[in-house]
């Protein structure tokens, strides 16, 4: 038992900085190591003058990046070490931040499950390659965390009613497959799988205009389907708006929508909206100071290890909210989350 695969692999292959995240059995999820390997891979790949452009992978085939190693801060924030969970999303914010400024192109090939940490290393890069195995999504609701990796930046700014889209993604976690990802924003190019090697071995040669030559084009799929309803009932900026509109449109997908709802943190879904209104008007450096003050009050809300647990750690999905209703929900208490 010698030879520890590593959990990151950068490698140059022709004129391409290629970096493979390789935690498969995790579906990929970045723990501190694997963020400061990926960071030290970014700034080798943007100083070597023989690396025209960057190629992210996942290992396994089945994701591309789960998340974060949500556990382990759940553990540490559990041990009151709050030090360890400060130093975790500081290091992930700082390389979300890093990809966005990346002076060459950074070219996330999706080809499997791509949520929030996912989100994180790919969607601040100038192209996200989604197949249809692409899952896209940022579950944060579900274990009482927020969207963060910036995407209080990015959400607010999706294309169609301002906000709409972005407040519909956060709020219920909904996960958008390859196409789909393409039609809310989240992606720029859908490649299918079978030509996503044609397009790997091409980008080697150093030419990032290739990735166009290999897209195909996008059929309308659920998210413009869902589109009309989507940018209706999630207009509102408040949470009670768009429970009433959800409620008064009647249909099995807005029924669908308040289930979703129902299900997750209260006071989660609160901070989400007040964060996505508040990174509406700011800009990406601002957005993760934001989220990374936000990190703080979050993890020590009872409602994150509660949610963690829930999800990932008893996987019973029965997570116990205190407060448990949306109503019971102290607005104050919200904004004092944000410091204010
Ligand atoms: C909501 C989330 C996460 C999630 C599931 C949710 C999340 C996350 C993971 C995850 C998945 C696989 C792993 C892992 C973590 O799942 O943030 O370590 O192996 O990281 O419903 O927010």
């Amino acid at each position: 038992m010698d030879a520890v695969e590593p959990s990151v692999v950068a490698r140059v292959e022709g004129r391409a900085g290629t970096i493979l995240m390789n935690r498969p059995r995790a579906l990929n999820a970045l723990d501190g190591e694997m963020i400061e390997r990926l960071a030290e891979a970014a700034a080798r790949f943007a100083e070597d003058p023989a690396v025209d452009l960057v190629i992210l992978e996942g290992a396994g085939g089945r994701a591309f990046c789960a998340g974060g190693d949500v556990r382990a801060i759940r553990a540490a924030a559990l041990a009151g070490d709050a030090a360890t969970v400060e130093r975790f999303f500081a290091e992930e914010y700082a390389l979300n931040r890093r990809i966005a400024e990346y002076p060459k192109p950074w070219i996330s090939l999706i080809d499997g499950v791509c949520m929030g940490g996912g989100i994180g290393v790919s969607v601040h890069g100038s192209h996200r390659v989604v197949t249809e195995h692409a899952l896209m999504a940022m579950p944060e609701t579900a274990i009482a965390l927020f969207p963060d990796v910036g995407t209080s930046y990015v959400l607010p700014r999706l294309p169609g009613t301002p906000g709409a889209m972005g407040r519909w993604l956060a709020l219920t976690g909904a996960r958008l497959r390859g196409a789909e990802a393409v039609e809310a924003g989240l992606a720029t190019h859908h490649v299918p799988r079978e030509r996503l090697p044609a397009l790997r071995e091409a980008l080697l040669a150093g030419d990032a205009s290739v990735v166009e030559r290999h897209a195909a084009a996008v059929p309308p799929g659920a998210v413009e389907a869902a589109r009309a309803a989507v940018e209706f009932a999630f207009a509102p900026g408040d949470l009670s708006s768009i429970m009433a509109v959800l409620t008064a449109q009647g249909t099995d997908w807005a029924r669908a929508q308040l289930d979703v709802l129902h299900r997750m943190s209260p006071t989660s879904l609160l901070v989400t909206l007040e964060l996505l209104r508040r990174g509406a008007t700011m800009d990406l450096p601002a957005c993760l100071a934001m989220e990374l003050a936000l990190t703080r009050a979050v993890t020590r809300h009872p409602d994150f290890a509660e949610g963690v647990r829930a999800v990932l750690v008893d996987k019973d999905n029965a997570p116990r909210w205190s407060p448990p209703a949306i109503a019971d929900v102290d607005p104050a208490a919200v904004l004092a989350m944000f410091g204010d």
